[in-house]
């Protein structure tokens, strides 16, 4: 808005645009500022019930990332055919429409070819349209190879809640009604998936809740807990395991949700077993069996509530797992493991038990995450008030899948193996139960580089940066030159982008597409829109102008199935028009996949609109409150209780064996596991894998994300590197090795020195770091720098060398295999060297 008489826009006469933020898996609700053209703020969406509004550090990140000067601002083209590491791709700029001609070209010629499956899309960060462009377009290309980057981020955190509660998802936790918080790993103020109302209401919650932080790292909010316990890398399960033999021998768990014994007298006693069934005499039986038969009978020596197995669990693993067993694996001490177990009693079952990469990105971390939430069950913590529940329902619309555009050439193309290998004997990935059904997102370069199960000619990659982001990241190097056409859809040229002959300048998602994204906090269920408010540069939507003009392209080749799929089966529900543009295809997508909140006639609960305008305005929907305990005996598993003794793991692990007509305990061999028979359907201890020797690699690495990432993006960002030293122990514009003064005397290193780090995977460089917040024995380092391609903020000497290191140089390539996550934490050898 601008004053008649004075050209100068009258401050404060913009308007607030409801978007969300994607800086990190919170999702957080927003409104965007913008005036004139311009976005100067952002807050919390007023309307959000999880954040109001507030939010975190990084909300404003974005604004630095929309506008930094280093973004790609048009599509370009490489003119250097050689790829690798200080190879100048000698990027030139060209039209949208050469671009998209030739990157479909390039799928004709694998049609032509008969191999259309040899294309791949990867995807990172996403919206919810983006199944459209990477999976359905894909699809009817003839590909089956969609991968995701889920099993980098943390689908390990899956498999004890799935197993044990039927949830394949995150949790909630509601801190406001909590009395004790124990987290394993997570950094709920500074990371993981609840930030923007962890930081609001931490502070309240420390007035009526205890806090455990188990970390080798003094994280933020271990600074602010009662309680830290520095545990050895790689053992939380030990601990776990160990407070719930305490919960058990003390009798400290919920009865309401768990049960008793049915004489209510404790037979949990270290070393013994307890027998599933006990005689007892007539009278006592008709009264527990309601029988009125005469004679001694047997009944369940535990009457379990809303649980399955718990007997069997404390037989087969838990009866010998006492403190000082536990202390001896962990470090922790007897009379730190027995306090905190205690104080979880008393407070069940207002307890939240966090789980984080740190925990369960490790070799066998399925496991892990089984022990860590087994907790939850014996505290009656599981969909509880105070406790955490799986995500609230959003039920957004889902989009025409186009199946029925695939010709025969597709059907056999998507019928091929995928390029993840998933579902192999060696690869079990068993989302949702099911063999074969996760992503295994580290694996195809190495599919690539050995052709197995075949070679990959054309990738499509978007909102990734995989070069860089997946652990041993040199192998994703060496990959990358194999493939022989790529296109990168980003905002700035990273070190993906340095193997990719096509760029597609991609808009920010925050601030220049339509999309929906959804999630949960604070027992609310919401969904939001984001909605293009500025444009920089010729950039396009990335889920829905791309895809458009990718099928504007191929049926300029002859090729119409994807434009006729997208033409035909997208319909504005408000007015019936088709699609007759990218721009277009985008705001129906929303329209159509957010119908449920903003349709009068529906029936789903939470907020009510009139219309699609006044959804649009407020731009989220958010549902009722979670109903506390509506899941007990209705969980999702086979038994529909919380099964200590998986019998949901025990079909999945059965049926995996079938396929490849084995046994399970071959399959737990093949995968690198210890567990035998039955152990292997129950919580229990795994021996971390280590990965170096003690004697060769003698400190164990510990990764985690400085409160600045928003993932793996924003790096170029000035704050991100000028204020690193927001964490403790990080150094303004350096990349810190945190070790324990202990350590550094021991090896004659200061502060300030440059030390080399080594692995069994690589070597890089970086600058020591003296602070006591670290584990001895251990060093510290966030993941953030190391970035030898991207921006002016972030790399020494762009396309050649970094400031600091990549961690995932150091990281090597391996996997917990039943869940197919990546490994990044557990027991990773390091060298510590002054250089
Ligand atoms: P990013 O690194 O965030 O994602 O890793 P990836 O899935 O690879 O992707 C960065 C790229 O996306 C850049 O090219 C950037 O310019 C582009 N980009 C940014 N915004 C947009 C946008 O709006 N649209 C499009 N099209 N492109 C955009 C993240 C991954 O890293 C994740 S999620 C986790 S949890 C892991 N974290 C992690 C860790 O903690 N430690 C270590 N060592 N490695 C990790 N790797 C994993
Ligand atoms: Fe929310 Fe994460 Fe964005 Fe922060 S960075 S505002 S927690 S989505």
């Amino acid at each position: 808005v601008v004053h008649a008489a004075n050209p100068i826009p009258i401050p404060g006469s913009g308007e607030w645009v409801p978007t969300v933020c994607q800086g990190c898996t919170t999702w957080c609700m927003k409104e965007a500022y913008v005036q004139d053209g311009r976005v100067f703020h952002v807050r919390g969406n007023q309307h959000s019930k999880i954040t109001g509004k507030s939010g975190c550090v990084r909300q404003s990140m974005a604004l630095t990332e929309l506008y930094d000067p280093d973004r790609v601002r048009y599509p370009m083209k490489r003119t250097n055919p050689r790829k690798g590491r200080g190879e100048d791709p000698g990027f030139v700029r060209i039209t949208w429409e050469e671009a998209m001609d030739t990157f479909a070209e390039k799928l004709m010629e694998l049609r032509q070819k008969g191999e259309p499956y040899k294309y791949m899309t990867t995807r990172g960060r996403y919206g919810f349209m983006s199944g459209v462009m990477l999976a359905n377009i894909t699809r009817i290309i003839g590909s089956p190879n969609a991968i995701t980057h889920s099993a980098i981020c943390a689908e390990a955190d899956k498999f004890g809640p799935y197993f044990m509660e039927g949830n394949w998802g995150y949790r909630q936790y509601d801190i406001k009604n909590s009395r004790y918080q124990l987290s394993f790993g997570a950094d709920p103020i500074a990371a993981n998936r609840q930030v923007s109302f962890a930081t609001r209401e931490w502070g309240n919650m420390l007035d009526h809740a205890k806090v455990a932080v188990v970390d080798p790292r003094f994280s933020s909010s271990a600074q602010k807990a009662d309680e830290w316990l520095p545990i050895r890398p790689g053992t939380d399960s030990a601990l776990a395991l160990a407070l719930a033999h305490v919960i058990l021998t003390e009798e400290l768990w919920h009865k309401p949700f768990v049960g008793d014994f049915f004489d209510g007298k404790n037979r949990f006693v270290s070393g013994q077993t307890v027998a599933l069934e006990t005689m007892v005499e007539a009278a006592d039986a008709a009264v527990e069996a309601e029988d009125t038969t005469q004679g001694p009978t047997a009944v369940p020596t535990f009457n379990e509530r809303y649980t399955h197995g718990l007997v069997q669990w404390w037989n087969l693993e838990l009866k010998d797992r006492t403190p000082e067993w536990a202390a001896e694996i962990t470090d922790i001490p007897v009379e730190q493991i027995v306090r905190v177990a205690r104080d979880l009693g008393e407070a069940a079952p207002r307890v939240g038990i966090w789980l984080s990469r740190g925990m369960h990105m490790n070799t066998r971390g399925s496991y892990s995450s089984m022990c860590g939430h087994a907790l939850a069950g014996l505290l009656g913590a599981a969909e509880n008030d105070g406790g955490s529940m799986r995500f609230s329902a959003r039920p957004t619309a889902s989009l025409p899948d186009g199946a029925a555009y695939r010709d025969d050439l597709a059907k056999a193309g998507i019928a091929m193996e995928m390029i993840d290998r998933r579902g192999r004997l060696e690869f079990p990935a068993l989302a949702r139960g099911r063999s074969g059904a996760g992503v295994i997102s580290a694996q195809p370069a190495n599919s690539i580089l050995e052709e197995d199960p075949y070679g990959i000619e054309v990738l499509y990659s978007s909102w990734n940066n995989f070069v860089y982001a997946q652990p041993h990241a040199q192998e994703w190097e060496e990959a990358m030159k194999k493939v022989p056409f790529q296109v990168h859809s980003t905002l700035n040229l990273a070190e993906q982008s340095m193997f990719a002959d096509i760029i597609l300048p991609a808009s920010h998602s925050m601030f220049e597409r339509w999309n929906v994204v959804a999630n949960s906090g604070n027992g609310y269920g919401v969904v939001g829109i984001q909605q293009p408010m500025v444009k920089i540069g010729d950039i396009r939507q990335d889920e829905s102008e791309i895809p458009w003009l990718l099928a504007e392209a191929l049926d300029r080749k002859g090729f119409s199935a994807p434009l006729e799929y997208l033409k035909n089966e997208f319909t504005d529900p408000e007015t019936g028009a088709h699609p007759t543009n990218g721009d277009e295809l985008g705001l129906i997508m929303v329209k159509m996949m957010t119908r449920p909140f903003w349709d009068p006639d529906s029936t789903v609960g939470g907020t009510k609109f009139a219309n699609w305008e006044e959804f649009r305005k407020v731009g989220m929907w958010t549902s009722d409150h979670y109903p506390f305990q509506s899941r007990w005996g209705n969980m999702g598993t086979k038994t529909g209780n919380f099964e200590f003794y998986s019998e949901t793991l025990k079909d999945a692990l059965q049926a995996h064996a079938d396929r490849h007509n084995t046994d399970i305990d071959n399959v737990l061999a093949t995968c690198n596991y210890e567990a035998r028979g039955e152990l292997a359907f129950i919580p229990h201890y795994e021996n971390p894998v280590r990965h170096g020797s003690e004697s060769e690699y003698p400190f164990l690495f510990i990764d985690y994300k400085h409160k600045l990432n928003r993932e793996g993006r924003g790096c170029n960002h000035y704050w991100y590197t000028a204020e690193r030293d927001t964490e403790p122990g990080d150094f303004k514009f350096g990349d810190a090795a945190k070790i324990n003064p202990v350590d550094a005397e021991r090896l004659g290193i200061e502060t300030g020195d440059t030390i080399r780090l080594s692995s069994v995977s690589g070597t890089i460089t970086c600058t020591a770091s003296v602070w006591e917040g670290v584990r001895p024995g251990c060093v510290v380092k966030a993941f953030g720098m190391g970035h030898w391609a991207y921006g002016r903020n972030v790399s020494e000497e762009f396309g050649r060398t970094a400031i600091g290191g990549n961690n995932n140089e150091l990281i090597p390539g391996d996997y917990d295999r039943l869940s197919g996550s990546s490994v990044f934490s557990g027991q990773i050898g390091v060298r510590v060297e002054k250089v």
